[in-house]
């Protein structure tokens, strides 16, 4: 049985409804009417530059930039260098309109409210000709009563944009210094619009969510928080808030249906008065099934409806899908340092994932499909968590819904990002509504698991020495870091602890700065001594944090990808094109850098790209391995990062378009339940198994050395005990035993962790870096065999062919693996989905290999 904390909180509201028992309480709900009318208004939208004669026609919700761009009036702003030419759309104005009708019968309700989920940002809303709301933030919901400026016909909406550039100047002009982050602090917007490490800067503008005009008369629910303040094997108790508004005294009936395989339901009534607004229902589920993450189990979810109907049968439904799991983090004091690990139902969890940047540089381009294209890649790449990252947004309420069926576990930042922010009281009270709107939108998810104040402030302050660097005062710092610290110790979590309680917050992510060794002993770190501290791969065995909660290596993205945003002279690292596409000011450097260390020097820019993957694959699975491997010293490995704003080189693991680069690939091994790794520390070498199954294991671990022509050298097998709570060494030699009998730069050493004729786990280590094998010319056969639409390919080579790379010319697939080596004399089965006939399949294959690439 788990207990959530969560029965303080009941406490705190007492159970207020009525309720009803049995079958009475149907009758109730016999023939309703909707209680709710709500009319969509993102359609016939036109605008304009402010002060130009032209309307052209608009997409709502859409950006200015896309607008334009669907005019044609501007070329692609992700081609070439075309970001640089279109940097005058922030500085203009810009405005929207559009007219409606309503149906008499909606207009005669008593309460009209247009209600916009998203302004981007400093907006001024005209209904017919009066201004009805001045609107200053984007990650707010603006609710506006207009019954007395509407009529039935020819409504004029009318919405301007403000210079957001513009306006932060003016705002930052106030302030007697400069703050890190410059004109975008004092704008709650999108902080990565104004130019990050890995995108452009659009800094753009619009109506970016739906906006609807909303009509009701007698009661409206404005708000719902489910929870569970018990569960146990036989029984969950389900209390569902309700924030209800009536114009008069009226007496709701609540009809509660929760359903997953199993039905139960309760039925209850309420009667509610104008100025109290808050009652609770309860739902009991008997046998309850729990919400597990990825990896752990199913992620169960009980679609929960909730009927209101008065006595006038006027009813609104509103629907849940609820996950019943309990969900904790722990930081306690230990004899390293502290702490910071999370128990899913009462399971200590490592945390497997990434970091995620909104999927788009203009947001409401970012389609369901796109959400659930890139989170099935993060659950197909074993993954339990991700952060969504606080120089985004928060995202779309589908985002969070396929996180809650995918079993992905949503780490969530509010939306503050390596910067200083205003501390003056119409900020602050913008950022409180912000903070609470989100909290009550997101807080009811399966998935969300912690709230965390801000990514990298605390870090930025306290080394990256903007003191100096904004030559600020001892009294400026005073006021700036006091802003900082009334902001998220005492403004956030004061809004947290009373609308979620429930969950845990951390103030700022990470807790120590990388360049200390606390940040190895406590709380959550970002390591950035590889890319930024230009240290060796090899460091990642050693410095390991609590939970890495970052770290990373950029690769570039697919060549289809380049080809999309070049022309073909620019397909080179000199071009304008490519290097408008690597934001980090020293890229290609630093990944030269570490290629030099790795590899040979690529023969042309194809294999440039190529090897680049590989090295960044080498690099964050290096990290990913010693993570799992210090399992439970470190219980969670989040790497930097999962995707892309635009098609650039980065971090990411998946390109713009969704291809996989060798990192995801990669991942999704390094990922896998049980994951074997060398530990090749001091002449000898150690062989991990690391688990993350809930229960131990006894299984045979069988290894082979062969040279690259398949000859087997030498064998063994033992018998692996292992744990689950910790990662265990399984087998141990000493190196030089181990390649007496054979040439290192021409040899692998191959393991496999079997149970039961159940392969568990495989893992080729190399003795030597690719820049030192000995490789040979390798004769890839392959066999292509269809099956409708599903195609599979056979391989082999005679001798060891290193990390194939395969492709289907002009035609978008996906590879079941890719960038794998193929051992001398196997036949590696690689298997994808394609209408295409076996003759064109055969006809299309690109198939490649490290050896090519030199
Ligand atoms: C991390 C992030 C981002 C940045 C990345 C790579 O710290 O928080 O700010 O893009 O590093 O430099």
């Amino acid at each position: 049985m788990c207990k959530s904390s969560a029965t303080n909180y009941t406490n705190l509201h007492q159970l207020k409804s009525v309720l009803i028992s049995g079958i009475s309480g149907m009758l109730f709900f016999a023939s309703t009417q909707a209680q709710e009318i709500s009319v969509d208004l993102n359609s016939n939208w036109r605008f304009r530059k402010v002060g130009d004669k032209e309307w052209l026609s608009a997409t709502v919700p859409g950006t200015v930039h896309t607008d334009l761009l669907n005019n044609k009036k501007i070329l692609d702003p992700f081609f070439g260098d075309n970001e640089k030419k279109l940097q005058w759309i922030e500085n203009s104005d810009w405005e929207y309109e559009t007219w409606f009708d309503i149906a008499d019968s909606a207009i005669q309700q008593n309460h009209c409210e247009l209600s916009f989920e998203g302004l981007d940002t400093y907006a001024k809303v005209f209904l017919n000709d009066s201004l009805i709301l001045s609107a200053d933030n984007m990650f707010r919901t603006w609710n506006v009563d207009c019954k007395k400026f509407l009529k039935a016909k020819q409504n004029h909406l009318l919405i301007q944009f403000e210079s957001a550039v513009r306006k932060g100047k003016e705002l930052a002009k106030q302030l007697p210094y400069t703050l890190p982050g410059d004109e975008k602090v004092f704008t709650r917007k999108a902080q990565y619009q104004y130019g990050w490490d890995w995108g452009p800067r659009f800094v753009t503008c619009g109506i970016w969510r739906p906006m609807k005009l909303k009509m009701w008369s007698v009661f409206k629910i404005n708000t719902t928080h489910l929870f569970a303040d018990e569960i146990s094997d036989s029984i969950a108790r389900v209390i569902v808030e309700v924030n209800i508004t009536v114009d008069r005294p009226t007496t709701v009936f609540f009809k509660l249906v929760a359903e997953n395989g199993t039905r139960d339901s309760s039925y209850s009534s309420i009667t509610v008065t104008p100025e109290e607004k808050i009652s609770n229902l309860l739902i009991e589920i008997k046998n309850p099934k729990l919400w597990w993450c990825n990896g752990l189990g199913n992620p169960a979810l009980y679609h929960i409806t909730m009927q209101a109907t008065n006595s006038n049968q006027q009813s609104e439904l509103k629907e849940f899908n609820y996950g019943l799991r309990t969900v904790t983090l722990i930081q306690q004091v230990d004899t390293v340092g502290r702490n910071f690990y999370f128990i899913l139902n009462g399971v200590h969890v490592f945390m497997k994932g990434a970091n995620w940047i909104p999927a788009d540089n203009f947001l409401p381009r970012i389609t369901k499909e796109k959400y659930r294209t890139l989170l099935s890649d993060v659950k197909d790449a074993n993954m339990n968590m991700l952060r969504v990252w606080g120089g985004g947004v928060y995202e779309d309420n589908s985002f969070y819904n396929l996180c809650d069926s995918l079993g992905i576990l949503a780490w969530q930042d509010f939306m503050f990002a390596c910067a200083m922010y205003p501390g003056d009281s119409s900020f602050i009270e913008n950022v409180k509504e912000e903070i609470e709107e989100n909290v009550i939108r997101l807080r009811d998810h399966a998935c969300l698991a912690l709230w965390c104040g801000n990514n990298e402030i605390d870090e930025g302050w306290k080394n990256w020495e903007w003191q100096k660097q904004y030559k600020y005062s001892e009294n400026d710092s005073l006021k700036i870091w006091n802003d900082y610290y009334n902001l998220f110790y005492s403004v956030i979590p004061d809004v947290l602890s009373k609308t979620d309680p429930l969950h845990q917050y951390i103030e700022s992510s990470p807790r120590v700065g990388w360049g200390h060794k606390e940040s190895f002993e406590r709380g959550d770190s970002h390591y950035w001594g590889v890319w930024w501290g230009m240290e060796p791969f090899e460091i990642y065995k050693k410095k390991i944090g609590r939970f890495v909660s970052e770290y990373g290596f950029q690769g570039m993205p697919a060549m289809k990808t380049i080809e999309s945003f070049t022309n073909h002279e620019e397909r080179n690292r000199k071009s304008l094109a490519i290097k408008n596409h690597e934001k980090h000011p020293t890229g290609f450097e630093t990944i030269d850098h570490y290629m030099n260390d790795w590899y040979k020097k690529p023969k042309d820019f194809e294999s440039y790209v190529y090897v680049s993957q590989l090295l960044q694959a080498e690099g964050v699975t290096t990290a990913i391995e010693a993570h799992r491997r210090a399992k439970p010293y470190c219980m969670g490995t989040l790497y930097w990062q999962l995707n892309d704003c635009w098609p650039a080189t980065s971090w990411s693991s998946t390109d713009y378009y969704g291809r996989w680069k060798a990192l995801h690939y990669a991942v999704k091994h390094s990922y896998e339940k049980y994951v074997i790794s060398v530990g090749d520390r001091e002449k000898i070498l150690s062989v991990h198994v690391t688990s993350d199954d809930t229960s131990f294991t006894k299984a045979t671990l069988t290894l082979c050395t062969e040279d690259f022509s398949g000859k087997v050298l030498w064998r063994d097998s033992t018998v692996a005990y292992v744990s689950e709570k910790q990662s265990t060494i399984v087998y141990k030699t000493m190196i030089d035993d181990l390649t007496s009998t054979l040439n290192p730069s021409r040899a692998f050493l191959k393991m496999e962790l079997k149970k039961d004729e159940k392969i568990l786990a495989q893992k080729i280590y190399f003795f030597k870096k690719p820049k030192d094998l000995l490789l040979d010319k390798p004769d890839i056969h392959f066999s292509v065999q269809k099956l409708k639409d599903e195609v599979t390919i056979f391989l082999s080579s005679s001798t060891l062919a290193k990390n194939i790379f395969l492709d289907l010319k002009e035609t978008e697939v996906h590879f079941s693996e890719n960038y794998f080596d193929l051992l001398p004399n196997e036949t590696k089965t690689i298997s994808f989905q394609s209408t295409l006939t076996f003759e064109e399949v055969k006809k299309k294959i690109v198939l490649k290999s490290l050896w090519d690439s030199f």
